[in-house]
This record gives structure tokens, sequence and C-alpha cells, in this order.
């Protein structure tokens, strides 16, 4: 992993050095996308991994309540929550604890030793049947807006990511940015049994976020436009649920599910499997990397086989003329940071 990270660097180095040295003018006129992409790593600077923001994307201490939503559908649900389905619940549970009280005090035997024979009045009727419609009406609105704006599809343009369930693991696809594929797995947990054979240990690395959440390889995605996320398992049935983002969908085998991610701020944002999975259930933690669109783009060609979406994949580019130092892209490699034998079962 290090070897090919550096062999990357050093490419990219080679790279860049050589388009500076060996006349920029000629570099770009041979591989205006080489140079175009470089330009844009250059500009943005090296891909670095983002440090989580504490609070924010992860549960808190004594919370109560929805996590902050960093979605508009999850601002819109959190406003349901909060400004329509809480005031109405409390509301009626205090009118009708009130009701309850009033009954016991006013009407027992001792205060009303002769009851009253009435048993209709169609004015009260009529009112405890229309309100509680009313009420229900006036939730359903909102509610099935949500619902139908959740099933919106992604627009056309897009960025595509494929998400793969495994026991007991993730895998994320970019189709858009060459198909590389990154294997996301649990850090293990300093001073407890090895969960993932081969990972590293949580807080070797300054960015690491909270125990039992933080991951080797985070789903990195661009910030502020709608993302593609298209979902499946390989074995059984897993499920992607981030909380922060309003997002949480079954993973099935042989099935596709789809739905559109837009995260309108960069940072990390935690969730978990959400579909009792298996025996490692509890440790396959999701983590997603949201970074404005310059430095996803840095982090896509760090990527063996990253190519920047709408551009063509650098294999491409090179047939194309650019220069020998080009990363070639014969087979989108799969993460080279996958441990090896990571699926065997915890020490
Ligand atoms: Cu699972």
């Amino acid at each position: 992993m290090i070897l090919g990270e550096d062999a990357r660097t050093l490419r990219r180095g080679l790279k860049v050095f050589g388009l500076s040295m060996g006349g920029p003018v000629l570099a770009a006129l041979a591989a205006p996308q080489a140079f175009a992409q470089d330009a844009a790593v250059v500009a943005a600077g090296a891909y670095e991994r983002m440090k989580p923001t504490p609070g924010k994307g992860m549960p808190v201490d004594d919370g109560l309540g929805l996590q902050a939503q960093y979605s508009p559908l999850g601002d819109y649900a959190q406003w349901i929550h909060d400004g329509v389905l809480m005031p109405i619940i409390t509301v009626i549970t205090l009118i009708v604890l009130g009701l309850l009280l009033w009954v016991m005090a006013r009407y027992n035997r001792r205060f009303n030793p002769v009851p009253s024979k009435t048993s209709h009045n169609t004015f009260i009727e009529v009112i405890w049947t229309l309100v509680p419609v009313l009420i229900l009406v006036g939730i359903a609105v909102p509610s099935i807006d949500l619902l139908a704006k959740q099933y919106k599809p992604a627009p056309e343009k897009a960025l595509t990511v494929k998400v793969t369930g495994n026991q007991w693991f993730w895998t994320y696809t970019y189709p858009d940015n060459g198909g590389f594929e990154v294997m996301s797995y649990m850090l293990n947990l300093p001073g407890q049994p090895v969960v993932n054979n081969g990972v590293r240990e949580l807080g070797t690395d300054p960015s690491d976020g909270p125990s039992h959440l933080e991951v080797d390889n985070r789903m990195v995605v661009p910030a502020g436009e709608p993302i593609r996320l298209q979902i499946t398992a390989s074995d059984v049935i897993h499920s992607f649920a981030v909380p922060s983002l309003w997002f949480k969908l079954d993973a099935v085998p042989g099935r596709i599910n789809e739905k559109v991610l837009f995260i309108k701020e960069p940072g990390v944002y935690y969730g978990q499997c959400s579909e009792l999975c298996g025996a490692k259930h509890g440790y396959m933690p999701i983590a997603v990397e949201a970074l404005p669109r310059d430095k996803y783009n840095a982090w896509v060609l760090t990527q063996s086989g990253g190519a920047i979406d709408g551009q063509p994949a650098p294999a491409e580019a090179a047939a194309e003329g650019a220069p020998a130092a080009t990363p070639t892209a014969a087979a989108p490699a799969s993460s080279e940071a996958a441990p090896a034998a990571s699926a065997a079962p915890a020490a």
C-alpha cells in the first residue's frame, strides 16, 4: 500500500516536473486533458484525509432527537419532526391528560352521585371525528411530499457511486472516475481483540474519528452536488445508513437500490450497517468524506486508475500521446489498501 502510494506520488511528481521543465505548451498541446488534470491537482493541492469536526456527522453525548442534518431532505424531515409531529403529539397528549384528570376529579362517585343518562351528542361526535381526520391530513401532506422527494431520481449528469455491502465491510466503486474500487474496513480498537486482520488501529492517524465508526478507507464524494448512489450487496442483506445525511437504503444481493445523496457542506459523516447481517454486523461502519469538487478530483487522482469524470481515463490520454509518465489504467485494480484476509473471524 505504502509502496503503491509512493509510486503514484512519484509518477505524478515526475509528470508535473516534466510539464514544468519540458515545455508546458508542448505538453498541453499533446495531452490537454492530462495537463488539465495535473493543473487541477496542483491548484487544489495534494489530497489530505479530512479530520472530522467533533459532534458533526456523528452521535453526541446525551443527544436527544435527530442528529444535526447536512442534506436538504434531512432539513425537511427534521422540520416535519420538530415543527409538525412533536408539537401535535405534545398538544394531543396534554389535552388527553387534562380530560382524564378532569373526569377523574369532577365525575367520580363522591362529586357526582347521580350520573347523567346522556348517550348521544351529535355536535361533539362530529367534532371528535372531524378534528382527528384534519390532523391526519395535515400530517400526511408534508409526509407524502417528503416520501416523493426521497424517490426523485438523480439528474442524468450526476456522479454515480456504487455501494456494495459485504460480510463485513463496504466496497465503493466509482464507475464515472475510471471504475476503481475502495474497500472500507472498520479500524481495530486499541486494547481490544482484532476485528479486521491487517487493518491498522484507531488513533494511528490524526484524522481518525470516533471508535467503532472510523474506517481505513472512507467513501469520498463531492459536496454540494447530487450523487447517484447505487446500492447492492454481495452476500446477505445489509443497509447503508448515515443518520446525519438522512440516508438509509437496503443493500440487497442481486438487486440495485438507487437514491440521491446530496451533502450540503464538506465534512466527515458516520453511519452503520442497519440490517442485521451476521456476526460482525456491528463492525461494518460507514464513513462518508464530503470534499469540495477540486479536492475530490485530487483524491480521485490518488486512486489507481482514477480519472476525473467527464474527462478521458488516463489510459486513453496516454494513448493520445501524453508523456510516458501518465499512469496506465489497464485494469482498474481494486484498492491496494485492502487487507489481505480481513474477512477472517475475529481473534
Ligand atoms: Cu451489514
